[in-house]
């Protein structure tokens, strides 16, 4: 027994010794001290032995139980370090190694206009709406006194998507509908795509943006009209810009005006922007017309109102001095990324 004893002892050192890693060493332990391993095997045979030679035997094996475990775990240890160091070496990270560029994006110069016109209307008390862009003919014409055989449908007549629906062919339905579902009084602005069946070329596109602006209230009048949308223009413009109302005709106000505005690129001057003129039309506004007031259910003997409509294009288009709308649509960073 003492032999074996001895085999198992000078087996398991060669086999510690030799050891490559930690799992190895996991199955040594096993094998020699474990619960079926060969030192219990040993411990389990002393009842064979007589009553002098138990103690003795026990003795030794126990010796050897705990130098073998004293010499897996000095050996665990060593293992544990340098694979750790091992891991460390192969993990090692250069924190001095330039990063990986990030490309940033920018607003887009009609995003940054739209928060500009934004930001000044709701300092003027305004709410932001948002209408659909498929929208019904009768939210887009009808009730917008443009009738089936109107004039004013040649100019705006769009993209159909089946009887009675259409691509909005400006943002003024959002009067219709803001009218007919909020309460009064109702002071809010609308900004949106919108669609016509326009040809292309450097100021026109078939599909732009537009801001609609629409206050009802008891006794609002052309003065509060003028106020606002003369405060708008310059705030956006600047404080030395001029406006100027001329008489217009839309078939949902009453009366009804276009607005022009000084030059922002020549201030008044004239140049190949305003075409010499030294101004430049900006939106068309006017009173609602009171049978619109009527159609929404708004009685326009108490009641009255302004409505205005904006391009969002051109007005982006003049303040940054784009000579061509289509530069908008491109997605072309070189001109995109000046903005
Ligand atoms: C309207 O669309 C009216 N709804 C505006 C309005 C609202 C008047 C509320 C009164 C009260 P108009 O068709 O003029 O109006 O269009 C308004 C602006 O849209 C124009 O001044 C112009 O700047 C812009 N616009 C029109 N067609 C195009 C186009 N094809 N491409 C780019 N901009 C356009």
């Amino acid at each position: 027994m003492e032999q074996k004893l001895q085999a198992i002892a000078l087996e398991a050192k060669n086999a510690i010794g030799s050891a490559q890693n930690s799992d190895e060493l996991g199955q040594i332990r096993v094998k020699v001290l474990g619960r079926k391993g060969d030192l219990t095997a040993i411990l389990r045979e002393l009842g064979k032995l007589s009553k002098e030679l138990r103690p003795v035997m026990g003795q030794k094996v126990n010796e050897i139980r705990e130098e073998l475990t004293a010499l897996l775990d000095a050996k665990e240890a060593d293992m544990a370090k340098h694979e750790l160091a091992a891991r460390l070496e192969a993990e090692a990270l250069d924190v001095t190694l330039p990063g990986e560029s990030v490309k940033r994006g920018r607003l887009h110069p009609l995003s940054i206009v739209q928060g500009e016109i934004r930001d000044i209307f709701i300092g003027m008390g305004f709410d932001v709406k948002e209408g659909p862009e498929i929208e019904y003919e009768r939210y887009n014409f009808e009730m917008l006194n443009i009738p089936e055989n109107h004039p004013a449908r040649d100019m705006q007549d769009t993209f159909y998507i089946r009887d009675g629906i259409l691509m909005r062919t400006h943002t003024s339905p959002v009067q219709v509908r803001t009218m007919l579902s909020e309460s009064l009084p109702i002071r809010m602005i609308c900004p949106g795509r919108v669609y016509r069946s326009d040809d292309v070329d450097a100021t026109h596109s078939p599909m732009f943006h537009q801001v609609e602006g629409l206050v009802v209230d008891k006794g609002i009048c052309f003065g509060d009209l003028k106020g606002v949308l003369d405060e708008f223009i310059k705030k956006f413009y600047g404080s030395g810009t001029k406006t100027r109302f001329r008489p217009g005709y839309f078939p949902f106000t009453e009366p009804s005006a276009e607005v022009d505005a000084t030059c922002a690129i020549c201030h008044g001057k004239g140049c190949n922007v305003c075409k010499g003129t030294g101004w430049i039309e900006i939106l068309g506004c006017g009173m609602v017309h009171p049978s619109i007031l009527e159609g929404c259910g708004i009685d326009p003997e108490v009641y009255s109102g302004f409505a205005f409509g904006l391009g969002l294009d051109r007005l982006t288009t003049i303040k940054y001095g784009i000579t061509d709308i289509r530069l908008l649509f491109e997605g072309d960073t070189r001109f995109l990324g000046q903005f």
